[in-house]
């Protein structure tokens, strides 16, 4: 059975198709309008409680939350590529996969909401201020474990590099220079920059500025 996934191109659902890609599993992409509340609607909230995207179904697994979801077809489609052999090697996955989750994309997350949802004016540069801060010491860590080997878990591409670039992503869209970490700069590029992602990227560019546009608009609206 084809593997579904819920959520557009311009949501968290781009880590999970990035990591399809990867893996060269065949999916169905089935976009939800946020606007319209269809992540809101009876159906979907019976398979997504939260009303949020993504959401994966495979056969009879049912899963949320973007980073888990990508551990979780690492570990049954990609072992001994992108998940490793070893335990070590898996543990290590996990443990930056919720660091991305849990350190670093609250650190950077709400710059987007600054820079890209709100007006230059009404941005709240105490909060840019301390976002940055916060941010500093993570991509620290990140240049750290990225002198010791070429990517985070060993010298070989894995979910964990996927997960912790997808959250990164964050920072590209939000003005945010990481030139200052130069292993971490050379690392992303070559993650972010990978055919898989490239592919998923290409069809989100063309979507992208009217998609958002619009829901700009629309938490501009609401105020
Ligand atoms: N931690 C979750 C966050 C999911 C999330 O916030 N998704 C956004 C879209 S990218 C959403 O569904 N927002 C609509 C809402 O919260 O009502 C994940 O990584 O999957």
């Amino acid at each position: 059975m084809t593997i579904k996934i819920y959520g557009s191109l311009v949501s968290r659902a781009t880590r999970n198709l990035w990591m399809l890609e990867e893996l060269g599993v065949d999916y169905e992409r089935i976009d939800l309008d946020w606007i319209k509340q269809e992540n809101r609607s009876p159906d979907y909230l019976k398979i997504n409680p939260a009303g949020q995207v993504p959401t994966l179904i495979d056969g009879d697994v049912t899963l949320s939350e973007s980073l888990g979801i990508n551990l979780y077809l690492a570990q049954k489609f990609g072992g001994g590529v992108l998940w490793p052999d070893d335990d070590a090697g898996q543990a290590r996955c996990i443990q930056w996969s919720v660091w991305a989750a849990g350190e670093l994309e609250p650190a950077v997350y709400p710059r987007v909401y600054e820079f890209v949802f709100k007006k230059a004016k009404d941005r709240d540069d105490a909060l840019i201020v301390k976002l940055a801060e916060r941010t500093l010491p993570l991509l620290d860590l990140m240049e750290g474990a990225l002198s010791a080997s070429a990517y985070l878990v060993g010298d070989a591409f894995s979910v964990a590099d996927l997960n912790v670039a997808g959250v990164m992503e964050y920072l590209d869209r939000s003005d945010f220079d990481i030139a200052q970490w130069p292993k971490t700069v050379a690392w992303y590029e070559t993650t972010y920059g990978r055919a898989a992602n490239q592919k998923v990227q290409g069809e989100r560019a063309p979507v992208a500025e009217a998609m958002l546009k619009r829901i700009v608009e629309h938490s501009r609206s609401e105020g």
